[in-house]
């Protein structure tokens, strides 16, 4: 995959950011200038410029409350990146709120964005059982439709949503999350609905795929999760089940491996799980990539954290995984992309999600890069591995 205006991409990625009083390091208590400098120089190469080296292509999910209106977010998503996925503005629950009215403005706003910054865009998330509209479901496994009108529910919102972005799109995360960790899959109101309707309660996904594939039949299709990294019971059932998606005919083209990496549990044997994925001839991504760890309580503001680590062998240890996820996709040619779960740790779902855990993304609370951007750089930088096209 090219990017088609290298030379504007040349211009964007040696545009400098921001200068940044050096002061700003001792309030965030962030991190020391990388390189030379409290900024990302100009003279140095953008990820998404490295990345070109190897046909692969570096995105970040971007929060539509900041983009266009904060100039520092916007021009490092701009500069750094050469896909986005939106954070949360294409998820159901956003685009529908009230039954029958649908609201794209957010996510348009991101698609004319990209074009403009010569990006493309990660569809997220078409099918979950998250992040439903309120009308459909509070909980995702109870709702007041019936089984074939949440089927006939589920048509109407892929087709008129992939409808909506058609030609815009290049890689649809279609199905998101439909396997348990133990590899069973959720029971979720769509799993329940085809169930009572006599069918495979996991039916769902091959006709989610296959609508997708009708209105939009150049997008590339992905089933999307979390876990998959490990070998286990998730990642093989899943492996299990695109494997009968691929012989039943559904148009599936391939699997995204979240990548939300936690420092306390050993690194994946992820490379070993993309190649056996890619080698039934699917495509495949790291599309949510962060790294969290324990972070230093904040002393000016008890109950609160910084996104510092706790400990230098933390800090190191981060540094380490985000090289390793990188290095792993570079090593198998039918990996396309690979996108962080957003641009910086001031805004990031990990404290809100785990206590006392931070600091996974790639840029801190004042936007400036953090040491493992540094090492994607080297890993990008030093490595020459071109992808299937
Ligand atoms: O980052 C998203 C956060 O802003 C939302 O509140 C949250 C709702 O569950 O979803 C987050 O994104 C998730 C993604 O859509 C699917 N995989 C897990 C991500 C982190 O929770």
């Amino acid at each position: 995959m090219r990017i088609r205006h290298p030379l504007l991409v040349v211009a964007l990625a040696t545009a400098a950011l921001t200068a940044t009083p050096a002061a700003a390091f001792a309030t965030t208590g962030g991190h020391p200038p990388v390189g030379s400098g409290t900024t990302i120089h100009d003279t140095q190469p953008s990820l998404r410029i490295l990345a070109q080296r190897s046909g692969l292509r570096v995105g970040a999910a971007v929060n539509m409350d900041l983009y266009g209106s904060d100039a520092t977010y916007t021009a490092i998503v701009n500069q750094q990146f050469s896909t986005v996925s939106p954070e949360n503005v294409m998820k159901w629950q956003l685009v529908e709120p009230t039954q029958g009215t649908y609201d794209w403005a957010p996510a348009d706003r991101l698609v004319a964005g990209a074009r403009a910054a010569h990006q493309l865009v990660r569809g997220h998330t078409l099918v979950w059982h998250n992040q439903l509209p309120s009308w459909l479901s509070t909980d995702g496994v109870t709702t007041s439709f019936t089984p074939q009108q949440v089927r006939d529910l589920l048509h109407k919102h892929v087709t008129d949503e992939v409808t909506h972005f058609k030609g815009q799109i290049w890689q649809w995360d279609v199905v998101n999350e439909a396997f348990a960790d133990d590899g069973t899959p959720r029971q979720d109101i769509f799993y329940q609905a085809y169930q009572a309707l006599g069918m495979n309660g996991t039916d769902y996904i091959a006709d989610a795929f296959r609508w997708a594939h009708e209105a939009d039949p150049r997008a590339l299709l992905f089933y999307n999760d979390y876990n998959l990294e490990f070998t286990g019971a998730k990642s093989n059932a899943v492996y299990a089940f695109v494997q009968q998606l691929q012989a039943q005919g559904v148009p599936i083209d391939g699997v995204g491996f979240q990548g939300h990496l936690d420092t306390q549990y050993g690194f994946p044997d992820l490379q070993n799980n993309l190649t056996r994925f890619a080698a039934l001839g699917l495509k495949v991504a790291l599309t949510e990539v962060d790294v969290r760890t324990f972070v230093q309580p904040d002393p000016a503001n008890p109950g609160a954290y910084t996104d510092i680590p706790l400990t230098p062998a933390l800090q190191a240890t981060q540094q380490s995984y985000w090289t390793q996820l990188l290095q792993a996709c570079l090593a198998v040619r039918q990996c396309l992309s690979f996108t962080a779960w957003g641009v910086d740790d001031g805004h990031s779902w990990i404290p809100g999600v785990f206590h006392g855990e931070g600091a996974g993304l790639l840029f801190d609370p004042s936007y400036h890069p953090k040491p493992q951007y540094q090492e994607l750089r080297k890993v990008l930088l030093t490595t020459h591995a071109p992808r299937r096209s």
